[in-house]
């Protein structure tokens, strides 16, 4: 009877164990996890340095203090624990001076280690550069994409090059980004070389990019929104591509190119639908027979005296030569894209019924019920368009 007993309490009681046991060590194969392109652990420039090196200072003596403390802990528990037969009271204290002076002098000085590299630190990382060698580019955040646009580079026109998901940066070179919000609050995260900073409507604020190197074709930096900001939160990323500064320079150029306006087969067909319908949204510079112009709105905000573009949809001037698409969160090719103008919520998730595009409220491209043929016109022209 006692026996039962025993066993029917005991199960319960296990279980919580188990469980604890069980996350323990899904927590500690997830640190076996080889690949992390979030981390912020193997910094790729100065600034993701000076931040990597002070959490490594502070996880030192962090672990130090651990250590010694449980080792004192330990040490404690077994050196003075109750022995059998030995009910004597223990010697009764009150206060050491010399012991709490060393351990009020011991963090003071751990603290300050901690401390003067950080303020160091942080002067070094909000600094914002300055001189005639800095890249200055201005951002808007938009519910669920990037904006980005380099002020400083124009065409002869004095158009400026804009685009969007897609920050390109010479190597070892200081960048500028200024940056606001079309809409809600987002942050700005390249987790390799520089911490977040949000970026706040009716606000601007900075940060400063360097990239060491350039980064291969197919494996620039990732880049995320880092502040909850709606439904499409999880897709609103970037790529950050650091190319030399030669192959920087002729990226420009192409940038500053406009697009063609085709003349015959599919991708004037796409045109067709494109100047009807698309460009309610998004702009394009193309080149025609009435010279140089742009096909759909250039819209900007005015913050703090600073004008940002403001875009409806991502500037698509230059699309087909970039190699991802919807934020940075699908690689653009035909099928992504059939799929995209087929449905744009299939692919990503938005809320296109909400659109006011009056007042510049835009949550997501709408589903346009575009025929097989359109599609087919349509991406023929944005292939085009790299
Ligand atoms: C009501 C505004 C609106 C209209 C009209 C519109 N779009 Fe969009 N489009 C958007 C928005 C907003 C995005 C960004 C969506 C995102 O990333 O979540 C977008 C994204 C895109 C992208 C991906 C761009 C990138 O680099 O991420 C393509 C391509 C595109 N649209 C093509 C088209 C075509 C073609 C048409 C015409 C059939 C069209 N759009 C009409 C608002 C619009
Ligand atoms: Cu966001």
């Amino acid at each position: 009877m006692k026996h039962a007993h025993n066993q029917h309490e005991s199960a319960p009681s296990r279980r919580p164990r188990l469980i604890g046991l069980v996350g323990l060590l899904a927590l500690l194969v997830a640190g076996c996890s080889g690949s992390g392109p979030q981390t912020a652990l193997n910094p790729e420039g100065p600034i993701g340095r000076t931040i990597d090196e002070l959490w490594e200072l502070v996880f030192i003596l962090a672990t130090i203090v651990f250590v010694i403390v449980q080792i004192a802990l330990f040490y404690t528990i077994v050196r003075y624990r109750a022995r059998k037969g030995d009910d004597s009271e223990p010697v009764q204290v009150h206060g050491n001076t010399r012991v709490e002076i060393a351990w009020t002098i011991i963090p003071v000085f751990i603290l300050a280690a901690i401390a003067f590299p950080t303020v160091r630190g942080i002067f070094e990382v909000r600094a914002i550069p300055e001189g005639e060698d800095v890249l200055q580019v201005q951002v808007t955040g938009h519910q669920w994409w990037w904006e980005f646009e380099y002020v400083d580079l124009t065409d002869e026109t004095g158009r400026t090059l804009v685009t969007a998901n897609e920050l390109y940066i010479p190597a070892d070179t200081e960048v500028n980004l200024t940056m606001t919000s079309a809409d809600v609050i987002h942050s700005f995260w390249v987790p390799v070389l520089a911490g977040k900073r949000d970026v706040v409507p009716n606000r601007v604020s900075n940060l400063t990019l360097i990239a060491d190197n350039p980064t291969p074709p197919d494996a620039p930096h990732p880049g995320q929104c880092a502040e909850y900001c709606g439904l499409a939160h999880a897709d609103m990323r970037f790529k950050v591509h650091v190319r030399s500064q030669a192959d920087f320079d002729s990226w420009v150029d192409d940038q500053l190119t406009p697009a063609e306006l085709p003349t015959e087969g599919a991708a004037a067909a796409g045109y067709e639908t494109f100047a009807n319908l698309c460009v309610t949204c998004h702009n394009s510079t193309v080149s025609g027979p009435d010279g140089i112009e742009d096909i759909g709105p250039v819209r900007t905000i005015e913050v703090d005296g600073v004008t940002f573009t403001s875009s409806l949809g991502p500037n698509l001037t230059h699309f087909g030569g970039r190699a991802t698409f919807g934020s940075g969160t699908f690689e653009n090719n035909r099928e992504h894209l059939a799929q995209w103008l087929a449905n744009p919520a299939d692919l990503k998730p938005n809320l296109w019924e909400l659109n006011d595009t009056e007042a510049g409220r835009i949550l997501g491209m709408p589903n346009f019920n575009l025929s097989d043929d359109d599609i087919n016109n349509l991406i023929a022209l944005l292939e085009g368009w790299d």
